[in-house]
């Protein structure tokens, strides 16, 4: 297929309550959509950075002139294929979520073209996923807001609940967590916020019978993880350290990581989560998907990806409602029961509702040939 064109929504969605993290509080989801289009018919990405450099180094203006005048000029014009994409922006070092968005609207254009769901492409091998949900640090620092946050969740129905701690938000916020709901599939998730000199009291955390630590210690400390993961009964988990195949099969045969969050942006795209997924599998490590507060595309794109065999672990795949009050494509929604279906139509199986997109749309930018309208 041709690369013809590559046109850039930048959109902001109010969030229906702030989500903190050990990192920031996100208040508006400012997000980089991209719209690509070929000789075969159209393809949607959504690049997963944020407005500021604080959970990767990656950030949205420094997205759009990676692709502006690096990896955008290497697409335009050629004839390629999506599983091509990675190599010819191999490289360019580094901007994973960048090069990911690129590659995702590229495959859904192929797959839309030639009638095949992204769930099939990727080898799903499940109709419906079970859903989990990740829990901010409350606004005022209460656990009452927290209980009231967790006891919604639950009466949704989620069958997993992970919570956000950091030093001073962790011991007692999951305690009470726990006591309230003794058989609630719980975990935790620090982002980086703690160090080697915290195994000790990481180890507090034992007594809650949690699925797993996700990223405790800062991303580049792999013997710090490993110490933990030596010392903790509770399964140490990674996020931001991994970021790639080959990176990730080093980290888990290290003994740095015994579960694996896969995102793909994070990893440079679909095929990278794929090809991480395929590692852990082999190594009988498990797998889950991440979120990064995506819109409908990158959600549909996350609920195919989480169907596949290694993902045995619940992931953070809400619905569209968790986050926002109104989604730029046909929400994603998880049922009753805490399950939720996995798109079938071609491709993504979501692009966005134009009207939706128009209401949320702050810029729009034909990146080919520098036009806003
Ligand atoms: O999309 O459900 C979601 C968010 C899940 O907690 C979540 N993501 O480190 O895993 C993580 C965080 C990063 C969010 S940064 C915006
Ligand atoms: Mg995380």
């Amino acid at each position: 297929m041709r690369i013809e064109k590559v046109v850039v929504h930048r959109c902001a969605l109010p969030l229906v309550r702030p989500f903190r993290t050990s990192f920031f509080t996100e208040y508006t989801k400012d997000v980089l959509l991209v719209e690509v289009t070929t000789d075969v018919g159209t393809g949607w990405g959504e690049c997963v950075a944020a407005t500021d450099p604080l959970y990767s180094h990656e950030f949205n203006d420094a997205v759009m002139l990676v692709w502006r005048d690096h990896l955008i000029p290497r697409l335009m014009g050629r004839d390629v294929t999506a599983e091509e994409v990675p190599a010819i922006l191999g490289p360019v070092r580094g901007h994973p979520m960048a090069r990911g968005a690129l590659e995702l609207a590229v495959l859904d254009a192929q797959l839309r073209a030639s009638g095949q769901s992204f769930a099939s492409y990727l080898g799903s091998v499940h109709d419906r996923i079970p859903c989990g949900v990740s829990t901010g640090i409350p606004d005022d620092d209460s656990i009452d807001t927290l209980v009231a946050e967790v006891d919604g969740y639950v009466a949704e129905g989620y069958r997993r609940v992970k919570l956000k701690i950091q030093p001073g938000w962790d011991i007692e916020p999951t305690r009470v967590i726990r006591e309230r709901y003794p058989d609630l599939p719980l975990q935790v998730d620090a982002n980086q916020a703690y160090s080697r000199d915290d195994i000790d009291h990481l180890c507090r955390l034992d007594e809650f019978d949690l699925l797993l630590v996700e990223q405790p210690i800062h991303e580049e400390d792999y013997l710090g993880h490993k110490l933990l993961a030596e010392r903790m009964r509770t399964p140490v988990c990674l996020d931001e350290s991994v970021l790639s195949a080959d990176n990730a099969e080093s980290l888990i045969d290290y003994g740095a990581c015994e579960i694996v969050n896969i995102k793909a942006g994070r990893v440079g795209g679909y095929l990278s989560a794929k090809a991480i997924h395929d590692v852990a599998l082999s190594r009988g490590v498990p797998v889950w998907c991440g979120g990064m507060v995506e819109t409908g595309i990158g959600r549909a794109a996350n609920i195919a990806l989480a169907s596949l065999p290694g993902f045995t672990v619940i992931g953070d795949t809400s619905s569209s409602s968790r986050f926002f009050h109104q989604d730029v494509t046909e929400p994603l929604t998880m049922d009753a029961d805490g399950m939720m279906t996995v798109p079938t139509d071609p491709g993504l199986g979501r692009t966005p509702i134009p009207d939706a997109l128009e209401e949320l749309r702050t810029d729009r930018v034909i990146l080919t040939d520098g036009r806003h309208d």
